[in-house]
């Protein structure tokens, strides 16, 4: 009898808790996410072994891969349709990312330039974690024989990695994994440093002023949006002559779901101040339902448990399937 179900795609993100998340994740990332739920078959992961690549305090590593799971679900990322689970709960990327560094060269990890910009401001203590990070990337994708990677325009270059070391294996050995491709939401906002916005908003950025964190108070959101930095044209529009202004615009649009040209024409005649009030609104109204989840989420510790357990549970099925192909593959005698 032919089956009438038709295989979803499988989508593979994560985001990493070296940090507490910004409205950059949030609007970048997690936001898009919750849209995608019913149509792929999602893994969400929190990706602590990639936050490690900088140094954590262990206190701090724990409480926020917890914190970054509640803020996942209070999301409204569903833990029942999608599998949410934490990166070093399931060993098999670490095993695949050893695999698979064997299978890459020094040559194109260099020439990776989030590695190169970071080695630069580094120097000789560059940690060889963050050299290596994109082929854990590469684990992370390819152990689910993912279809697509929402991925930002910073990690287009780490996914272009993970499509030539797939490749490459298949090539060596043969066909192994799905070359995954990437999908950039259409609702995809890139949002900018409040102080600078030429650079996108970072969690680690070290002024606060930078950025809007997803558990910032009204209070705070407001004052962090009233120092946003402008500039001296004084009138709204959506231009790259004005990139303080048009962050804004993006935050609004990105929330709201409406287009530059709207909010622009709704301020005709209003000034920087109307702006920035709205845009703190706008994103306390959004923001504070999902903290006070948050909260509630983080006061009941069994259920996260529960959630990260069958989570792992479901994803280390899907990946040891391919470590285990990738092992025999390779030459590796089975258990
Ligand atoms: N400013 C942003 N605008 C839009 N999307 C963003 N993302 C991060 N910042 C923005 C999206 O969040 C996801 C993963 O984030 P991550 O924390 O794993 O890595 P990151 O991109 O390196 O984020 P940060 O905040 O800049 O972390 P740090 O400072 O620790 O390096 C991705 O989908 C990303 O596009």
């Amino acid at each position: 009898m032919e089956s009438n179900i038709e295989q979803k795609k499988v989508i593979f993100s994560g985001i990493k808790p070296s940090g507490d998340l910004t409205l950059g994740n949030y609007l970048g990332a997690i936001k898009n996410w919750v849209s995608l739920q019913n149509e792929y078959d999602c893994y969400y992961c929190v990706v602590d072994l990639h936050a490690i690549t900088v140094k954590q305090k262990p206190a701090d590593l724990r409480k926020r891969t917890l914190e970054v799971l509640a803020i996942y679900i209070a999301s409204g990322i569903d833990p029942e349709k999608n599998t949410l689970f934490i990166q070093s709960h399931v060993p098999a990327h670490s095993e695949a990312s050893w695999l698979l560094t064997c299978n890459s060269y020094m040559g194109e990890l260099s020439r990776m330039t989030q590695y190169k910009d970071k080695s630069q401001k580094m120097g000789e203590s560059i940690g060889a974690g963050l050299f290596n990070y994109p082929v854990l990337m590469a684990a992370d994708i390819l152990l689910y024989n993912s279809d697509l990677v929402p991925v930002g325009k910073d990690q287009i270059q780490h996914l272009e990695l993970a499509r030539d070391i797939a490749t490459r294996f298949n090539n060596t050995y043969s066909p192994t994994f799905t070359i995954p491709e990437g999908y950039v939401p259409k609702e995809g906002a890139k949002i900018m440093d409040l102080q600078d916005p030429s650079k996108k908003m970072s969690k680690s950025e070290e002024n606060p002023n930078c950025y809007i964190l997803i558990m910032d108070s009204p209070e705070v959101i407001k004052k962090k949006i009233s120092r946003a930095v402008t500039d001296s044209i004084g009138i709204i529009n959506y231009s790259d002559d004005q990139p303080g202004v048009k962050n804004l615009i993006n935050i609004i649009c990105a929330i709201k779901g409406i287009s530059p040209q709207e909010v622009v024409s709704s301020y005709e005649g209003k000034g920087y101040a109307d702006l920035k009030r709205d845009v703190a609104d706008i994103i306390i109204e959004e923001l504070t339902p999902v903290q006070e989840r948050v909260k509630k989420l983080l006061s009941d510790k069994k259920y996260l448990e529960e959630i990260y357990r069958s989570g792992a549970q479901k994803a280390s099925f899907a990946a040891n399937k391919t470590l285990r192909k990738m092992q025999k593959k390779i030459g590796l005698i089975p258990k």
